[in-house]
């Protein structure tokens, strides 16, 4: 896929495996910085202790079932760094089905979260580049591909779709999402 999936192949006698450490180093500390997602206020039961981002439950909500989708969102991720819409309303409680397209000739992803869970999967692509490309609330699509998230958003709020493609977000790859 890209460059960072040889990184564990360097010839012996490098310098390569001291600056990889450093890397690493520096991205723990950032991931660090942002434990948890103090903005839970009530008592249900979802918020078991284990839930964290990336394992089907957020601020942003949950992953939906797709017999209870209500609405479609269709997204495309463009290579100039944008999504089309760039934003869109939903109601709480909504499932919603987003269907996310690629119609450029970069890769992009789509997640789903609260600003503060976009940095966290920032890091985590930094620490563990070859993590998944795909989970409950994320979605990474090749050129020309289409991929769909099922997601419930039972939390008013504004919440974001990020893309963690390095550079992409702080290029302004996001698309923000009304919840009300
Ligand atoms: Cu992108």
């Amino acid at each position: 896929m890209n460059s960072f999936d040889k990184e564990d192949t360097v010839k012996s006698g490098s310098i390569y495996p001291v600056a990889a450490l450093a890397l690493v180093m520096s991205a723990v500390t950032v991931q660090a910085q942002n434990p948890e997602s103090p903005t839970s206020s009530g008592s249900r039961n979802q918020a078991h202790p284990e839930a964290h981002f990336g394992h089907g439950t957020s601020a942003a909500g949950q992953t939906g079932k797709p017999d209870e989708v209500t609405r479609t969102v269709e997204i495309k991720t463009l290579d100039s760094m944008k999504y089309e819409p760039s934003s869109f309303t939903v109601n709480r409680g909504e499932t919603v089905r987003l269907v996310v397209f690629n119609p450029g000739r970069l890769t992009h992803e789509a997640v789903i979260g609260t600003a503060a869970e976009q940095q966290t999967h920032a890091a985590e692509m930094i620490t563990n580049p070859g993590m998944a490309h795909d989970g409950p609330s994320y979605v990474t699509v090749e050129p020309g591909e289409t991929k769909e998230l099922v997601w419930r958003f039972d939390q008013s709020g504004q919440f974001e779709i990020g893309c963690h493609i390095p550079g992409h977000y702080p290029t302004g790859m996001v698309a923000e999402i009304t919840v009300r």
